[in-house]
C-alpha cells in the first residue's frame, strides 16, 4: 500500500517522535493533539517534552514543510492513535483518550484507510473497543478489498524513554492486524523508517506481546526486590549476591531499587490484571512487592535518623530512572513526600530537572542548597553526577555523616572510613 498523507493524534513521547520521523521521511503529516498549549508550543517552534535529539528532529520535520501541527484530524492516508492510556484509582484502565481519538476520526475516515492503534492497551482493545467505534463511519473493518471497508492494526510502541529515537528506527516492530490485510498495510507503513525486523500477527497477539514485555520486566523487578530485603535480613550484600548469581548462564537477576516507575511498567501489568483477576496471583503480587519498595526506603531513612519530625534530609534525585528528567509516577518523589509527610524537613535536588516542581516537597537548584545543613543525604535515582560523588568531596560539602543510598550507587567508595554511616538498600542491617 502506497502512503502519502497521514495523521498522528497524540503529539507525546510516542507521537511527536513518530510523526516527526514519517515527514523527514517525505510523508505529509497531519500532527494532532488536542491540547492547545501542545499545539502552541510545537507551532512556535517549542518542545513540551524532553528526549535527546527530539528538539532537532522536530525541527528538521517542520522545516520541511511536511509536518503540520493541528487540533483536530483530516482526511488522510492512514491514522495512527499514540496517546496516553493511563489507570484510574481502582488499577482500571482509563481509556477515554483513546475512545476520543477514535471518534474524532470516524468524520474522517475513507474506504481504504488504515487505522493503527499503538497505545498500550488491555487485550482485545482493537477489536472489541476500537473497531466499532471506527465502524460509526458507515465503512466496515476487514480486509480493506470491499469499497466499503478500512484497514485496523495495533502496533505496539517498544522504545526506551532516554533512547527513543534510536529504538524507533532499530528495534523490532510487531504490527499486528485484524486480517492480512491489515497487517501487510502496516508493515509498507512502518517499512519507510523502521529498520529492525518488522514481525506480522494478529491484534490481539500484539496487544499482549506489549503487556506480556512489561509485565515480565515488573516481575523480574519484583524478584529483585524480595531478594533485597532477604539479604538484608540474612546481613548480606544483595548487589555481590546478585553478581555472583548472575555469572550462571541461565540467570539474569535485574536490580532492586526504590520502587518501579515511570508511566509504563509500573500500569501495563494492571491491565492484564484487571482483564482477568482469576489468572493473574504472580502479576498482582509483584506490583504491590514493587509498590511498596518506597516505604522501605523510607523506613531506612527513618532507622538511620532514629525519628523523621524536624530532620534535615538531603534527596538527591526525583526523576524515575537514572539519567533523565522524567518525575512521572516517580518512587524518589514518592519517597520525598513521604519523607515531608513525615515532618522531615526535605530539600530535593533533581540535576536533569532544577525547576522541578513537585506539591509539598521543596526543591533547590543546586546540589550545595541540598546538602547545607542536612543530617542525612539520601541517594535516590543513580543519576551519574550523582553516583560519582567522592567521600572527601561529600564530607566538605555537608555537615551531614548520616547517608542511605537506595540504588547501590556509592559502593566502591569507602564512606565508612571517611566518617560517613552509610546504609544501603539490600545490604545486612540496611533494609529490614
Ligand atoms: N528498574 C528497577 N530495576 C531494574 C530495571 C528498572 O528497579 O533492574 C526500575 C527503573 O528504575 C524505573 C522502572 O523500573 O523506575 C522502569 O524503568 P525501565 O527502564 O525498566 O523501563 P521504562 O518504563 O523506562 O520503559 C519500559 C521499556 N520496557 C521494557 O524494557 C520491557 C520500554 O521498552 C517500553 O517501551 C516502555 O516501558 C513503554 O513505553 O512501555
Amino acid at each position: 500500500m502506497n502512503f502519502e498523507k497521514i495523521c498522528v493524534l497524540g503529539l507525546g513521547y510516542i507521537g511527536l517522535p513518530t510523526a516527526s520521523t514519517f515527514a523527514t521521511q517525505g510523508l505529509r503529516v497531519i500532527g494532532v493533539d488536542v491540547n492547545q498549549k501542545v499545539v502552541e508550543t510545537l507551532r512556535t517552534g517549542g518542545l513540551h517534552i524532553h528526549e535527546p535529539g527530539l528538539r532537532t528532529l522536530v525541527q528538521a520535520a517542520l522545516g520541511s514543510g511536511n509536518l503540520t501541527i493541528n487540533q483536530q484530524p483530516e482526511s488522510a492516508d492512514a491514522f495512527i492513535i499514540a496517546v496516553p492510556t493511563p489507570f484510574y484509582d481502582d488499577k482500571k484502565a482509563d481509556m477515554r483518550h483513546v475512545v476520543a481519538a477514535a471518534e474524532s476520526i470516524v468524520p474522517f475516515l475513507r474506504p481504504g484507510n488504515l487505522v493503527v492503534l499503538e497505545s498500550t492497551s488491555p487485550p482485545r482493545t482493537t477489536i472489541d473497543l476500537l473497531a466499532p467505534i471506527l465502524e460509526r463511519s458507515g465503512l466496515k473493518a476487514s480486509d480493506g478489498q470491499s469499497d466499503q471497508s478500512f484497514l485496523l492494526a495495533y502496533s505496539p510502541e517498544r522504545v526506551l524513554p532516554g533512547q527513543i529515537l534510536r529504538e524507533l528506527i532499530e528495534n523490532a516492530r510487531v504490527i499486528g492486524g485484524i486480517d492480512r490485510a491489515s497487517a501487510d498495510a502496516g508493515r509498507d507503513l512502518y517499512a519507510l523508517f523502521v529498520r529492525g525486523e518488522i514481525i506480522l500477527t494478529n491484534a490481539t497477539t500484539a496487544e499482549m506481546v506489549k503487556l506480556m514485555e512489561n509485565t515480565y520486566r515488573d516481575v523480574n523487578i519484583a524478584i529483585a526486590n524480595e531478594f533485597s530485603l532477604l539479604a538484608a535480613r540474612f546481613g548480606i550484600d544483595v548487589w555481590e549476591a546478585i553478581t555472583i548469581a548472575n555469572r550462571h548462564p541461565r540467570v539474569k537477576i535485574l536490580k532492586p531499587g526504590p520502587g518501579v516507575g515511570g508511566h509504563c511498567i509500573g500500569v501495563d501489568p494492571w491491565f492484564l490484571v484487571e482483564a482477568a483477576p482469576d489468572l493473574t496471583p504472580l502479576i498482582r503480587t509483584a506490583r504491590q512487592v514493587n509498590d511498596r519498595q518506597p516505604q522501605v526506603v523510607v523506613d531506612m531513612i527513618c532507622r538511620q535518623l532514629g525519628n523523621l519530625n524536624g530532620r534535615r534530609i538531603a534527596v538527591l534525585g526525583l526523576a524515575y530512572k537514572p539519567d533523565v528528567d522524567d518525575l512521572r509516577e516517580s518512587p524518589a518523589v514518592e519517597i520525598a513526600q513521604a519523607l515531608v509527610h513525615a515532618g522531615a524537613q526535605v530539600r530535593a535536588y533533581e540535576p536533569y530537572k532544577l525547576d522541578a516542581q513537585i506539591p509539598g516537597v521543596p526543591s533547590v537548584r543546586t546540589l550545595d542548597e541540598a546538602l547545607a545543613g542536612a543530617e542525612l543525604v539520601a541517594l535516590l535515582v543513580a543519576h551519574t553526577p550523582l553516583r560519582e560523588l567522592q567521600p572527601d568531596e561529600l564530607l566538605k560539602r555537608t555537615p551531614a555523616r548520616l547517608l542511605v543510598d537506595a540504588v547501590n550507587g556509592w559502593a566502591n567508595n569507602d564512606w565508612e572510613a571517611a566518617g560517613f554511616n552509610l546504609a544501603r538498600l539490600g545490604v545486612g542491617g540496611g533494609a529490614q
